[in-house]
């Protein structure tokens, strides 16, 4: 029986007095009660009948009760006592999806929008409904349905009755509807001639624009704001702080029962790269800490995990210990921005746990998740925020498993005690069922892969080494120096890292508590996963493993690249157990990371050696020994091309068929005949679908369309990919020769061919 205390109570007096939950908490509770008719087929009139109860604390909760049940049914748990008292850890628990009315979603890598298309929402809001139910069952309560980098035009009038659209989608589901808004709305879409905060018409154009949405939206949950960032407006403008602009629209909120959410994400881009005490990461925290206590209780802050921008490892922000008088928020990114955008498996719960059970030791024993419940300083709001950005692919983010992200970033916003794992196994039977071998097999995918990625991608703090002025995906070692968007890693010819400290550096180490400070301040305490955050150290540095820091950057991003592949192994034991539709989709995304972490590594490699000059001690680094290089083959057609930059390519060059092509790129085979598996390293680029295909002598033994959407239309580590064709038989002196035919611009460009005596090379004779 589903309903609310009230209303369940009066029925079943067994209950007693009222439990501890509050705001969408339930209590899920069998209990046996005389039965008031008789039993059908029963010669006993007054049997006791067994109940199974979800009761709300309110109409949320039973909601969130009725799901917590099935997810309890789906699991194969026992039902036949149920007792569980649940409260959610904290009352905000929203999403942001970045979408833009034309429909595209800035940092979506899973189609289009669900909410938009040409500049208008979509007619069809079938997917926006079932997106609702599926962030209700895992507790979420709010959804901000726009970009940050608000476009006015959501503010007109005519777009008034289709938010109320998505409103009516949501409201089944509890899911209340907020939206970003641009702070110069007021002269934008308002007409005004300012939109100084301070000005008593700006205040009246907010003030009626929010009764305008409450009078469609009675439940409308808010807005979030990203002002004076990247470019955004705001009220630096007019000499105002992010306390004034936020009070005046809170203020209009409040009667409402609406919050406002202001991204902490404010910052300078222009900052000087030759200023050594210049640091982004101290910029949050120098700008809202002093704002402590002046914004209304009815705005939230929301902060970023990191003081950066979502990288593969950052210390938590130090703003989340230092605002008492100010409801905070924690935003984290769920779609996989700097950290493989949902090609590479990268299970963020790990890192989430991490940063919510971090200690920020401001008041005893502090982590972070007890500063947003409000908990630690009694505020009466706080909570969870997540971009998720989720699409109209059938996955909803590209790749299957990327939904754990999802699934258990609702679990932690709803209590943030739960464990990586349990979450993982969780969200494996949900989806796939309660095979053990699949839980097993999918558990122990999840588990590392963070970890794994942060091998290959940047580890020791040094953040993702990614291209930070382009699509943030591919090695781009170079691109965060020597420009003003200030994600320094600062490494030269002589060492590494950013010195943070506050005896050396920019300071900002000692924007933490004490306690924290001093474990980030020495060299020797801080952690080595954040060293190159918080320290600039020479090369020969010894790590407490005894390895030197250029040392630990070659073999971690070797053991990356080779835990990748295990990825794909594990996959595909499960042949037979999945569904094949996700079985065929996780196994091309799997193999396409094992060989994007074999370009990530060589590119960080090649780099730190040619920057370092110091050897690697294993002698792998530079050393290709299987390889054969495009440019040194036998060309018919195909031109060597040099690729920038040069690391994301072997040897710097690759080779390119321009002109109408067929071209065709050839070379003897020259070792022991033998079984191998042959790895065609070649760039997709974003546009064209050229075709290649591999022969041995004259028999053609593989094809394949360069046809993917990779997110550049250049050759370099975005776009250079693998082909792997396992069990080729090879006799000494046979000829290999790919063919490659160009399409719409894009030229078949060529790497190279390795050709590794891997696990499966059997002799071959005959
Ligand atoms: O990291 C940056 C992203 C931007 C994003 C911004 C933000 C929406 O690259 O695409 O803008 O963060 O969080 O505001």
């Amino acid at each position: 029986m589903l309903g609310t205390w009230k209303d369940l109570r009066p029925l079943f007096p067994s209950l007693g007095t009222r439990p501890s939950f509050s705001g969408d908490g339930f209590w899920l509770k069998t209990v046996n009660r005389a039965s008031s008719r008789p039993l059908a087929g029963s010669r006993n009139s007054r049997r006791q009948r067994k109940y199974w109860l979800v009761v709300g604390a309110d109409e949320g909760g039973v909601l969130y009760g009725t799901f917590a049940l099935l997810a309890r049914i789906a699991q194969g748990q026992d039902l036949s006592t149920l007792d569980d008292l649940e409260t959610p850890s904290a009352p905000i628990r929203w999403v942001n999806q970045w979408d833009n009315l034309d429909g595209s979603i800035e940092r979506g890598y899973a189609g289009g929008s669900i909410f938009f298309e040409n500049g208008a929402v979509r007619t069809d809001l079938t997917r926006a409904r079932e997106y609702a139910r599926l962030l209700a069952s895992i507790g979420i309560n709010g959804c901000a349905i726009n970009n940050v980098n608000a476009d006015p035009r959501l503010l007109q009038a005519e777009f008034l009755p289709q938010l109320a659209r998505v409103a009516e989608a949501f409201r089944p589901w509890g899911v209340r509807l907020a939206i970003s808004v641009d702070l110069s709305s007021p002269m934008s879409a308002g007409g005004l001639k300012t939109f100084d905060p301070l000005d008593p018409q700006v205040k009246a154009w907010w003030q009626n624009m929010v009764d305008r949405i409450y009078h469609e939206i009675p439940d409308f949950g808010g807005f979030v704001i990203k002002a004076d960032s990247e470019g955004r407006s705001g009220p630096s403008k007019y000499g105002r702080t992010a306390a004034d602009a936020a009070n005046v629209i809170a203020g209009a909120l409040r009667p409402h029962h609406g919050v406002m959410l202001y991204r902490a994400f404010v910052y300078n881009h222009h900052l000087d790269w030759h200023d050594p005490k210049a640091d982004r990461a101290r910029a949050a925290f120098d700008y809202f800490h002093p704002l402590d206590g002046k914004f209304l209780d009815n705005v939230v802050v929301q902060i970023k995990n990191g003081p950066i921008d979502f990288q593969v490892r950052e210390p938590v922000s130090p703003l989340f210990g230092a605002m008492p008088q100010t409801n905070q928020a924690i935003e984290l990114q769920v779609t996989q921005e700097y950290t493989g955008q949902q090609r590479h498996l990268v299970y963020l719960v790990p890192m989430w746990k991490e940063v919510l059970d971090f200690d920020m030791h401001v008041k005893g024993v502090t982590p972070v998740k007890s500063i947003l419940s409000g908990q630690v300083w009694n505020r009466p709001l706080g909570g969870y925020v997540a971009v998720v950005n989720v699409g109209l692919d059938r996955y909803w983010l590209g790749h299957p498993l990327a939904m754990a992200n999802l699934y258990g970033y609702g679990r932690l916003a709803w209590n943030p005690d739960l464990s990586a794992e349990q979450i993982a196994r969780e969200w494996t039977r949900l989806t796939f069922g309660n095979d053990r071998k699949v839980l097993d097999t999918i558990t122990r995918m999840l588990l590392p892969s963070w970890r794994m990625y942060e091998n290959y991608t940047g580890p020791l703090g040094l953040q993702t080494l990614t291209d930070i002025t382009g699509p943030h995906y591919g090695p781009g070692i170079e691109s965060s120096e020597n420009n003003g968007w200030g994600q320094w890693h600062r490494a030269d010819r002589k060492g590494v890292g950013m010195d943070r400290t506050v005896e050396t550096g920019t300071g900002f180490v000692g924007q933490y508590s004490p306690e924290v400070e001093k474990k980030y301040e020495s060299v020797e305490k801080c952690p080595e996963d954040l060293l190159l955050f918080m320290h600039h150290v020479p090369y020969s540095f010894v790590l407490d493993s005894g390895k030197t820091v250029i040392q630990y950057l070659y073999d971690s991003h070797y053991a990356g690249a080779e835990q990748a592949a295990t990825l794909v192994e594990e996959w595909k034991s499960l042949e037979g157990l999945i569904d094949d539709a996700r079985y065929a989709e996780v196994l091309r995304r799997q193999q396409y990371q094992a060989g994007h972490a074999i370009v990530w590594r060589d590119a960080v490699v090649d780099w730190f050696h040619r920057e370092s000059g110091i050897a690697d001690a294993q002698g792998r680094v530079g050393y290709h020994p299987h390889r054969v290089e495009a440019e040194d083959m036998q060309l018919s057609g195909y031109t060597p091309v040099d690729v920038t930059p040069g690391e994301t390519a072997s040897g710097g060059k690759a080779v390119a068929c321009t002109g109408q092509g067929p071209c065709s790129a050839s070379f003897k085979w020259d070792r022991p005949s033998g079984t191998y598996e042959i790895a065609v390293q070649y760039f997709d680029l974003n546009h064209g679908a050229s075709n290649f295909e591999l022969f041995v002598n004259d028999r053609r033994i593989d094809s394949w369309a360069a046809e993917d959407h990779l997110p550049s239309d250049r050759m370099n580590g975005h776009t250079s990919t693998r082909r792997t064709i396992s069990s080729v038989k090879l006799r000494e002196g046979d000829v290999l020769k790919i063919v490659g035919h160009p399409d719409g611009g894009e030229p078949a460009p060529l790497d190279y061919v390795e050709i590794a005596p891997g696990r499966e090379t059997v002799p071959f004779t005959n």
